[in-house]
């Protein structure tokens, strides 16, 4: 039975009996395929140590217990409404924004909720099999609040669904729970969540560049003028935060590691032989992340996000910082492929909006990556990591049928397919973090080699806290 002590929610559950009975219909659904699909080998005797958001105030959603996966409370939130509140961008610009979803809006609508929405399961399906290899308690609890989190985003847009789309609403929710990542007849929509997770590096390297798309998306997503969509996605940018703090200071211990492994091993690079990570391995996780979550964000030219725009539903990040909230008459000059060369071309900015908000993600990865570099410097160590060309491995868009290498050098078919390895992950880089990972650390403040601990622990607990407890 649902209720408010057991969905914790501020959208009024109680009261909304067709709501109510849609979810109570949904939620059996939901905890099955948590079950199924979500961490393996951790859904029945193990208490994790999560914060549960049972409010959207500061201290509501920093409330910290032990619980049972399958047993935590996923919440509905809504941020807190704007009072008078309008249309920030495109046609609508100054009009009051809407609190229904408009019947010519409907089909638009749905189609981004239900993008937004496949991603959420998706990544806790990638996520399921990391438990079981996991660095230390402290990353472990790490991977299942952010499993948890995703889980509640879920539960975010299937209540939207759920409350402003009727019965195509309803299919959609249990769609939602019927692709699977990686499924070859029913794969999840966007490619990055098919791919596999197989390992910690790639789980950092997720965290910090496709939760940062996720960052991207839900900022221009909660610029959008129907409300209760731009009020979801601005409290689920509270979470996504820690995602990708997870990421960017998971990928920041395994350099800190590798530095001092660097040198013990007297500077050698070689620090595979003491179970290090080494840095072009790094380099190549970070090549395939970044490049998969550039392709996150769309074509370059899409009639899709100009009309998107056009009608208020979803805008650039930060919509504020513009001046020009209409870009009626803007431009925007982009580089595109052209007879084996390169060609400037200036397009409506409306039609670009996929680039825009993709230059957007660039600058914040970038500033990621040079926090990652301050590391080396402390260090004394002249290495560096970088952030691929954005022409590099790309799968969506103009650059996906032709290949450049990762400083933007173009590449023919053949180079490329005989030289990717250099620049991507290869099976000996996989098979080798298997066998530094291939057991877990379950002991209280240890780590694993590979990775360095963390500066402080979660919620002021010390670093040796039980993060994840077996139950007796
Ligand atoms: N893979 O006109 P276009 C997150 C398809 S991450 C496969 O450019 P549009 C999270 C596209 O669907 C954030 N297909 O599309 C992170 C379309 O197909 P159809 C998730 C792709 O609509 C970590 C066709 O190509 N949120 O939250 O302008 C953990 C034409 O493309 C891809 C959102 O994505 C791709 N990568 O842009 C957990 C926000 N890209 O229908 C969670 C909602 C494009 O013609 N989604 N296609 O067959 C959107 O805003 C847009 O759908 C997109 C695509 C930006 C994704």
């Amino acid at each position: 039975m649902i209720s408010a002590e057991k969905i914790p929610n501020n959208v009024g559950l109680s009261g909304n009996k067709r709501l109510q009975r849609a979810l109570e219909h949904w939620q059996p659904k939901y905890i099955q395929w948590w079950k199924d699909m979500g961490p393996q080998g951790f859904q029945d005797y193990h208490q994790v140590y999560v914060r549960t958001a049972v409010s959207v105030d500061p201290s509501g959603w920093a409330h910290f217990e032990y619980v049972k996966l399958p047993e935590y409370r996923w919440g509905i939130f809504l941020a807190d409404p704007v009072h008078d509140r309008r249309i920030g961008f495109g046609d609508f610009a100054g009009k009051p924004v809407w609190q229904e979803v408009p019947g010519e809006f409907r089909n638009q609508l749905r189609r981004l909720i239900v993008t937004q929405g496949d991603t959420e399961p998706a990544s806790v399906e990638q996520q399921r099999w990391l438990g079981q290899r996991c660095p230390s308690l402290y990353d472990l609890r790490n991977l299942f609040q952010v499993n948890v989190e995703e889980g509640r985003h879920l539960w975010a847009m299937v209540y939207l669904l759920h409350s402003y789309f009727g019965r195509d609403g309803r299919d959609e929710a249990e769609e939602l729970l019927a692709r699977q990542s990686g499924n070859r007849d029913k794969p999840r929509i966007l490619d990055a969540f098919n791919e596999p997770i197989e390992n910690w590096l790639d789980f950092f390297m997720f965290t910090m560049f496709t939760d940062r798309d996720g960052k991207s998306q839900l900022l221009s997503l909660s610029e959008s003028s129907l409300d209760p969509l731009s009020r979801t996605t601005r409290f689920m940018l509270t979470e996504e935060a820690h995602h990708m703090f997870v990421g960017e200071t998971g990928v920041a211990r395994i350099v800190e590691r590798t530095c001092q492994l660097m040198k013990d091993a007297g500077y050698s690079e070689d620090v595979r032989k003491l179970g290090g990570i080494d840095i072009p391995t790094i380099q190549k996780f970070i090549n395939l992340w970044f490049s998969l979550s550039l392709d996150l964000h769309g074509n370059e030219i899409s009639t899709n996000a100009a009309s998107y725009f056009s009608n208020g539903l979803k805008g650039r990040a930060q919509e504020e910082k513009w001046d020009d909230h209409q870009a009626l008459d803007a431009i925007y000059e982009l580089e595109l492929p052209s007879n084996g060369g390169l060609e400037r071309k200036a397009v409506p900015m409306r039609t670009a909006m996929n680039e825009v908000l993709r230059d957007w993600y660039v600058g914040d990865c970038e500033a990621g990556v040079q926090r990652w570099n301050k590391i080396f410097e402390r260090h004394g160590m002249s290495e560096r990591l970088r952030l691929p060309d954005r022409k590099f491995n790309r799968g969506i868009g103009m650059f996906s049928s032709v290949h450049y290498d990762p400083q933007g050098a173009p590449l023919s078919k053949e180079e490329w397919t005989r030289r990717r390895h250099e620049w991507l992950p290869a099976t000996p880089d996989r098979d080798y973090l298997l066998s530094i990972m291939d057991r877990p650390v379950y002991e209280p403040g240890k780590f694993a080699n590979y990775i360095a601990p963390p500066l402080r622990g979660i919620n002021r607990q010390p670093i040796n806290f039980e993060y994840v407890r077996t139950e007796a």
